[in-house]
This record gives C-alpha cells, structure tokens and sequence, in this order.
C-alpha cells in the first residue's frame, strides 16, 4: 500500500481515515476523493491532493487511478441506514454500482479494495447475540442488501479477477470529528453533544436496544490493520465482523451521568430507525478478526466516554 485512494474522504470515516492515512504513508501519497458539494476544507485539503471522486463515474476514478498510480482504494462511499431507507435507489446506485465500478477498475489497473460493510448486513433471522461471523444474513432494509451483496461481489472478484478485497462490518462509529447523516446508530453521537450543551437527550430507540458500537481510533485502526494484514493468514475477507462495546440507550446514559451527574435523557422513538436498530445484532462475535488479523480494540464504553466528552467540551459547543 502506497499510492491510495479514498473515496468519500469528507464524510464521517473518510476524514479522519485521510488523515491517519497520511500521517502513515505520507501527505502526498494519499489522494482525498470527494464528491461536488461535499469538498474538503481546511486541514483535509491543505494537507494533501484531493480530486473530484464521483463513484458513480467510472471514467473519473480510472483518470485519478492512472493519475497518482494508486495501489489501494479506500471506498468509503455510501449511504447509511436510516436514509438509505428512504432513498432506496440510491443508496442501490451509490452501494452496489458503485462498488461494481470500484472493483471493475482494480481488476483493471490491479488495485487493493477497502469497503467496509456493516451490523446492517445481518437480519431479524440471524441471531442476535454472540452473532457468528458466517451465519444467516437476511437483511430486510436497502441499506442491509447492499452490504450483503456487496461482501459477495467483493469474494467473487477476489475469487475470479485475484483483486485482493476486505471488509470489516463496522458496528455504530462514535466520533466527535465529523457527524454521521442518516444512520440508526448516530444517536450515540448526538447524546454527548446534547450532555456538553446540558439538553435533555430525546433517544430515538427504546431502552433495551443494544447494539454494537466503537470509538473512531479503533475504527481506523481496523481498517488500516486489515489492509496491512499478512494474505496468507486470511481466512475470510468480505467481511469481517468487529466490535469494542454493545450497550443501550440506558448504559449508554449511566456511562455519560458518571461525568455529568445532572445529564438526563427521555425517549422519542423513530419507527423507523427502531425497526432498523431491532434487525441487528445485539453483539457481534469478532474472534475471526481477533485470530486472522490481530484485531483488538483499545476504547471501552467508559474510556470513548470521558474522551468524547472531554473533546467535545474543547469544542465549546453551544445550545
Ligand atoms: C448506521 O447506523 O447506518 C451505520 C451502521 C451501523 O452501519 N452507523
């Protein structure tokens, strides 16, 4: 790995997926891809290249790939899913097609490919805790089928072109660089913003929905560990599960009251995100990832809690 690409890098891995990517291999070595609208500022842009990077456009990726000779594409690019919900055919057309793009290319010009799946690849039949890493996936959401068909589009072309695809199926990713859009997991980003600002917290899921989560450091960790990993020692590819905590809107509130004693929360449910938040896992297994590729997380609940907060205050949010 030492050209790459990141597809997507202005969202809420990509940005910070750049960054620690350039501070590994080199601010010039990193390409930030990014789509109209959504450019990257600041820091992201000033640190190295960035080029227009639309998924949907074969023609543009392949320029960028011949451009810097990338060897890697990171393809962070997708919807996540709440809005996936409701834009069903996009999400098909950014998720599946342009994933098919993506791996059309590295066949081509002979390129490692990073995308992660998700908790939202599993189903209401799969089974809920401890869920295995080869089990039933029968995901009842668009966001779910494009996770699944995308593990095995990127099996085949591992299989049948040698195109060298991983995947890690991400639990919720708690950050307090840049927000989520659209996800069912988000509410475990916003409840520290709302606890700084001194809000009462509306949950959108109902105590008792547990659902596996992760701190961002370990999130880009995974990524950069898996592509790193020694080949022979893969047993799997697409996809890994991985997690560092499960927990429910009620621990997740214990966890924030020990640093705000007076931080309360109520519930607003969102159908839909319930229902959503409902098919998935309660916790996942990761001792594939543990024994093929040396994965172990560093945050816990607490510890992502006290650090959350602390930068959040740093940030001298307002209500
Ligand atoms: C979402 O909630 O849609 C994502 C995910 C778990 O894939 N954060």
């Amino acid at each position: 790995m030492k050209y790459i690409l990141i597809i997507g890098s202005t969202g809420q891995i990509g940005s910070e997926l750049t960054m620690a990517l350039r501070s590994g291999y080199g601010n010039s070595n990193v390409v930030a891809g990014y789509i109209k609208g959504a450019e990257p500022k600041g820091e992201l842009l000033e640190s190295g290249p960035s080029e227009e990077a639309d998924i949907t456009n074969s023609e543009q990726i392949a320029g960028i790939v011949k451009k810097y000779k990338i060897d890697t594409i990171y393809n962070m690019a997708a919807l996540l899913s709440a809005v996936a919900e409701a834009k069903p055919q996009l999400a098909w057309k950014i998720g599946l097609g342009g994933l098919f793009n993506i791996l059309e290319i590295a066949a081509e010009m002979r390129c490692a490919v990073f995308t992660p799946s998700s908790i939202g690849a599993f189903g209401a039949d799969t089974p809920k805790k401890n869920t295995p890493q080869d089990t039933v996936q029968r995901p009842q959401t668009m966001y779910g089928v494009t996770k699944v068909a995308g593990e095995l589009l990127s099996d085949y072309y591992f299989k049948r072109f040698g195109v060298d695809t991983r995947s890690v199926r991400y639990p919720g990713l708690i950050s307090h660089v840049t927000p989520p859009g659209g996800g069912t997991t988000d509410y475990a980003v916003e409840i520290f913003y709302s606890a700084v600002r001194g809000e009462v917290f509306k949950s959108p899921v109902s105590a008792g929905t547990f659902m596996d989560m992760m701190y961002m450091p370990d999130a880009l960790c995974a990524a950069i560990s898996l592509m790193e990993a020694d080949p022979a020692k893969l047993v799997h590819r697409n996809s890994f599960n991985i997690t560092s905590m499960s927990f429910d809107p009620e621990m997740l509130k214990s966890a924030i009251c020990k640093y705000v004693p007076d931080f309360r929360m109520e519930y607003e449910i969102d159908p839909v995100r319930q229902a959503i938040a409902d098919s998935w896992p309660d916790s996942m297994d990761d001792s594939c990832a543990r024994k093929e590729w040396g994965w172990s997380p560093k945050y816990n609940l607490d510890s992502m809690t006290e650090n959350m907060l602390e930068e959040i205050r740093k940030k001298r949010v307002q209500r």
